[in-house]
């Protein structure tokens, strides 16, 4: 079924240079880039995008990280594209995702995950209502 997604290159892989080749694997899926930008995001909409994890240990460490620096927000749509980008982008703990997936080949620790994906259809309009 086609859908949308909501992508973001997180801070820390786009200081690290590796934007160019995590937007190829995303291109290599064939899906459809419908918005792709270049920016800072607020706290703001940092607060709305992390309100499930409000509360939790990890809460003000992640807001902090996601507004440390510039990031690259998409849209890409196609058949399946959430649960397709997630498949790419691996498990949310570095140390579990598997070799071959984003998260698997260039990240190292969870708290500075390298990159984000909508976990539903319904995660991905509300997200992308936030960030577009
Ligand atoms: P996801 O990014 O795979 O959807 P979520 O559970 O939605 O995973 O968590 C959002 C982000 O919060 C993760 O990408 C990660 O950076 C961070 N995070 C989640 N759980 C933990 C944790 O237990 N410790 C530290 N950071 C965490
Ligand atoms: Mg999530």
């Amino acid at each position: 079924m086609d859908q949308r997604t909501y992508i973001m290159i997180k801070p820390d892989a786009v200081a690290r240079g590796l934007v160019g080749r995590i937007l190829a694997r995303f291109e290599d899926t064939g899906l459809t880039f419908e918005r792709l930008e270049y920016g800072v995001v607020t706290a703001e909409q940092a607060a709305a995008n992390y309100a499930e994890h409000e509360g939790k240990p990890f809460y003000a460490g992640l807001i902090s990280y996601i507004t440390s620096g510039p990031v690259v927000k998409m849209v890409l749509s196609g058949p399946d594209a959430v649960v397709v980008c997630r498949k790419l982008m691996g498990a949310t703990n570095p140390r579990d995702a598997a070799p071959g997936t984003i998260r698997g080949d260039f990240g190292l620790i969870m708290d500075a995950n390298i990159v984000h994906g909508s976990d539903s259809p319904e995660s991905a309009e509300r997200e992308i209502s936030i960030f577009f």
